[in-house]
């Protein structure tokens, strides 16, 4: 009888075995013909690091995955972008949106709170922010909205105001029709700053100076270099860094579940370098972006910073659908690391 038993435990052994080494070959055989195409939409121009960052990603991401993993960029909003991009990936496409937190804030808008004016001193800081625990539960609350977000660091640099009018106060941005992305973030932002915050798409911002349908913009120094800002009449730049350029990388969770784990890890684990890399290099670059702008003509003008300041202060306040407090943990966190 022991000899019975013993012989049927081993069969059942062998037999289970075998359904989990067919099971492993049959993933592994899967994981061979798997194949999935995204495609990346950002608004960036090609001389611009976020764009040459993003190929660079998209490269090592095929090489690393023998070509399994194919994101296929497209700059320049060349396909749905902003808000329209960010659409795509809740409605669970193929998609990445490289855009920045605001226009997360509609789903999310915590988000809001990340990316609010005069937040940061330094690209370090936002950097260490997005790796807290109140950064971590906004994007668990992004998932439940259909957003896996795959970095939030892709900074840009401080965004400065760009003008033919040397400013130096909110007053002198009364009457001003300054350009701004299509958010409530940089709309509530200008308008508190003083100026007539006049939505535009990126693409139609150089003509819209150039024609004085508006009488400057707001962006980082490489925006001004990469997109050639420089060219156009507005040659002021009011240092007020109100806003610190990000932008974020998000797919849809439900395309994110169906990439086998071991592709997923190549995915973060480059979205990740990638950012780690950009921030490395805009920190190297700045100072000689600054002296190459200063060449074309390009004037550096400081201004009252505490007027600014006093100007944004309204904004700390919690929006309907805000977590209680939110402004208060990120300006806690903030303190920690000063
Ligand atoms: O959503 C990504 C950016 O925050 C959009 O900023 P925008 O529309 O001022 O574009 C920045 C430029 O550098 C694009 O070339």
């Amino acid at each position: 009888m022991k000899r019975k038993s013993l012989l049927i435990m081993l069969a059942l052994v062998l037999i289970t075995a075998s359904i989990v080494t067919a099971a492993g070959r049959q993933e592994a055989a899967g994981e061979e013909d798997y194949k999935l195409v995204l495609r990346l939409s950002h608004v960036f121009s090609p001389a611009e690091q976020l764009t040459i960052s993003m190929d660079e990603v998209a490269a090592s991401i095929y090489e690393k995955t023998d070509g399994a993993i194919e994101i296929q960029t497209f700059p320049q909003a060349q396909l749905p972008a902003y808000k329209e991009g960010v659409e795509q990936v809740v409605r669970g496409a193929d998609f990445i949106s490289v855009e920045d937190p605001s226009f997360i804030g509609d789903y999310v808008p915590d988000f809001k709170a990340l990316y609010a004016p005069m937040l940061y001193r330094s690209f370090d800081e936002y950097v260490d922010l997005v790796q807290r625990d109140v950064v971590l539960d906004m994007m668990a609350q992004a998932e439940e909205q259909g957003i896996k977000i795959l970095a939030l660091d892709y900074i840009y640099g401080f965004r400065n105001l760009i003008t033919d009018k040397v400013i130096r106060t909110p007053a002198d941005l009364s009457g001003m029709r300054i350009r701004v992305p299509g958010t409530r973030t940089y709309i509530d932002t200008l308008t508190a700053m003083g100026a007539i915050a006049t939505p535009l798409p990126w693409g139609e911002t150089l003509s819209a100076v150039q024609q004085g349908v508006v009488d400057g913009l707001e962006g980082s120094e490489f925006t001004n270099i990469g997109t050639r800002v420089y060219e156009t009449r507005a040659k002021n730049v009011a240092t007020t860094r109100h806003i610190l350029g990000t932008c974020g990388v998000y797919i849809s969770t439900e395309v994110w579940a169906g990439i086998p784990e071991h592709y997923r890890e190549i995915i973060q684990e480059e979205f990740t370098k990638g950012a780690e890399n950009m921030v490395r290099l805009l920190s190297e670059q700045h100072a000689g972006v600054v002296e190459e702008l200063e060449s074309y003509g390009v004037k550096f003008n400081e201004v009252d910073g505490d007027a600014f300041r006093k100007a944004l202060a309204p904004l700390y306040v919690e929006e309907s659908g805000m977590t209680p407090g939110i402004f208060e943990k990120v300006f806690a966190e903030l303190d920690s690391m000063r």
